[in-house]
């Protein structure tokens, strides 16, 4: 298996997973500021000329959520549990695309990739309105947190490799995470494993 990745947001869970499991897979580095995502080489792997993919055989996944998933079932790993589980799975991978990561996305593109592509400085209302929703849906993820170890209670799923992904930036991207301490007692215990701190391969292969 490849995995395209480039050290940022989204290929981060494909690639903290990808480490925790010791997939087998080829790491293969897509360096986005030189525009490689929009290669037409790249372009036939992903369509929508972004990282992260897989590809397996003839198969090409795109879609971190999907990457995690498709590792954790091929090594066998309750990451991707079955039956009623795998619905509180998905629960929790829909509402942090759809709120937690979202708003957390915006703050980190507001305030670590604009200054680093040169795209100018943070847009004060963007930053003001995503601090707000932020706000609103860390108190959930706050009080789900209580007596929990993981989202699921003592399994740790992609779930949590999903709704976690912004934490590690939280300072650089201004994410006001110190005001729930539920979510960093359990930003905590995710820090304690290796493939969470240490997401990323050493560089390999550059991509066509
Ligand atoms: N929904 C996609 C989002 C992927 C995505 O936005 N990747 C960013 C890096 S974090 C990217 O490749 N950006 C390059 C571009 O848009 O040109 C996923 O979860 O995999």
């Amino acid at each position: 298996m490849k995995l395209f990745y480039a050290e940022t947001l989204n290929p981060r869970k494909a690639c903290a997973v990808a480490h925790y499991l010791n997939a087998p897979v080829d790491y293969v580095y897509v360096d986005l500021a030189k525009g490689e995502q929009r290669r037409p080489e790249f372009l036939a792997i992903n369509p929508n000329g972004k990282v992260p993919v897989l590809q397996d055989g003839e198969m090409r996944l795109w879609e971190a959520n999907a990457i995690m998933c498709y590792l954790a079932r091929a090594a066998g790993s309750d990451l991707w549990p079955d039956g009623p589980r795998q619905i509180e799975v998905m629960r929790w991978l829909s509402w942090n695309a759809d709120h937690f990561t979202r708003h957390a996305g915006a703050l980190y593109f507001q305030h670590i990739i604009k200054p680093t592509v040169g795209l100018g400085e943070p847009d004060a209302t963007v930053v003001k309105e995503s601090t707000g929703y932020f706000r609103q849906f860390a108190n959930v993820l706050n009080e789900h947190l209580k007596g929990r170890k993981y989202l699921l209670g003592d399994l740790l799923t992609v779930a949590d490799f999903a709704v976690g992904v912004s934490l590690p930036y939280a300072a650089k991207a201004r994410i006001p995470v110190e005001d729930f301490a539920e979510i960093e007692r359990w930003h905590a215990r995710l820090n304690e494993l290796p493939a969470w701190r240490e997401p990323f391969p050493v560089k390999q292969t550059q991509a066509a």
